[in-house]
């Protein structure tokens, strides 16, 4: 039996792609109402194919519980926020999931973290706890770290499809395990140490900011000279060596605008060119709130409250809205400028900020200008809509003739 411990956006998809291959598998979670709603049949969070795969896991017997299980095969997909201030990775829930494993586990158990953690976290802090405990790493118990790669809005096809990575102290333990994902991974799966699979999930994510904020700014280059940065983008990506991503209003979600600064806390001198991106990707929705400004100049409007923020995920048809560049937007908006702007995304069905409206209609009718922060499919289907407003497009996905760009 697999014990999958965490069961939100990486851990419940885990758990039941494992089920849907046959495993015998048991999610666990500390929320005991995500439990009872996982139990009731109802799932917690929006995604491609989830529902198709949560009803076959579930006839195929996954089950979920608050309670951690006496076996084996334990893998670990829980949060590991960063600390703002320090911008340093918060340990506290993997420690805290570790020590449960322990209390029960059995002997010559093997632990696999998932969650993404920054390079040196198993020495600093997770060999230590499970030390502490008296517990022999190789002999007691198996450690070994499977950081995932699944990207939000395709995970289900991607744990299919994307190769991974598993760090093990012991080989022979990593291709076990190795053996373990290979019932649902079709892809190459490397293992390697865990210091490495720590290190290289890093990169990834730090790779992607960077290739961002170059795209970014070559957008506010272009704005100065009035070049269409879109049209030079796609240009030079027909190039055999070149690919080169898009800008847009920022950088959200809990991994790429965050791992970097991993990096850039334990390597301070050595990491010009990943600070500078982050500070490239944070200062979008400042940029944004100077090209709204520039309309509502142009257009002659005053008053902040004829503005609308179309999205509030931090990206196209998702819920989550964690770093999301339309919250930074708004915290970045003075009080005095905050007050009255509009809100609004057909994802996100809980209000978190003022003036957030649940009505797509309702929102049109408040606003004269609409800012376009997320792509989300809704917009793309109801572009008839938007037709009479001043549209800011940030994501450019807008046909609508005379719509400013970034
Ligand atoms: N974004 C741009 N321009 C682009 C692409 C993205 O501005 O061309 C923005 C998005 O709008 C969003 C942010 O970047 O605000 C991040 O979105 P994303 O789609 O690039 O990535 P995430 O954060 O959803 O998922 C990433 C993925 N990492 C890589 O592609 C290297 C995913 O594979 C990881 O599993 C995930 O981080 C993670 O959990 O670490």
């Amino acid at each position: 039996m697999i014990n999958i411990v965490g069961l939100g956006y990486i851990g419940l998809p885990t758990a039941l792609m494992f089920a849907k291959s046959g495993l015998k598998v048991v999610g666990t979670d500390y929320n005991s109402e995500l439990v009872n709603s996982l139990t009731e049949g109802r799932l917690t969070f929006e995604e491609k194919g989830l529902e198709e795969l949560f009803q076959e896991a579930l006839s195929n017997g996954i089950e979920f519980s608050t309670e951690y299980q006496k076996t084996h095969t334990y893998i670990l997909a829980v949060p590991t926020p960063y600390i703002k201030e320090s911008k340093k990775l918060d340990p506290k829930y993997v420690i805290s999931a570790l020590n449960s494993v322990l209390d029960v586990c059995e002997r010559g158990a093997v632990i696999v973290i998932e969650s993404t953690i920054s390079p040196g976290t198993t020495d600093r802090y997770i060999r230590p706890e499970i030390e502490k405990r008296g517990f022999v790493i190789g002999e007691d118990v198996h450690l070994l770290h499977a950081p995932e790669r699944i990207i939000p809005g395709n995970m289900i096809y991607e744990l299919e499809n994307n190769s991974r990575t598993i760090g093990a102290d012991d080989r022979e333990v990593g291709e076990k395990v190795k053996g373990l994902y290979l019932n649902f991974c079709k892809e190459e799966i490397v293992v390697t140490d865990i210091r490495s699979a720590e290190m290289s999930k890093v990169v990834e994510n730090t790779y992607r900011d960077i290739n961002i904020a170059f795209a970014n700014e070559l957008s506010k280059i272009c704005r100065t000279d009035n070049m269409d940065v879109y049209e030079i983008i796609r240009i030079a990506n027909k190039h055999p060596r070149v690919n080169i991503l898009q800008p847009g209003p920022g950088v959200g979600g809990h991994c790429i605008s965050v791992d970097p600064w991993f990096l850039v806390g334990d390597y301070p001198d050595l990491t010009n060119l990943i600070l500078t991106a982050r500070k490239i990707n944070d200062s979008m929705p400042r940029h944004v709130l100077g090209r709204i400004r520039d309309i509502m100049r142009e257009h002659g409007i005053k008053d902040i409250s004829k503005v609308g923020l179309y999205g509030l995920a931090y990206k196209e048809n998702v819920d989550d809205t964690r770093e999301s560049p339309t919250l930074q937007l708004l915290e970045r908006m003075d009080e005095h400028l905050a007050f009255g702007v509009k809100v609004f995304d057909p994802h996100v069905k809980k209000r978190i900020v003022d003036h957030q409206f649940m009505n797509f209609e309702d929102f049109l009718n408040e606003i004269e200008i609409l800012v376009i922060m997320v792509g989300h499919n809704h917009i793309k289907d109801n572009m008839n809509l938007i037709k009479n407003k001043f549209v800011l497009d940030t994501k450019n996905i807008c046909s609508i003739q005379g719509s400013y760009k970034l």
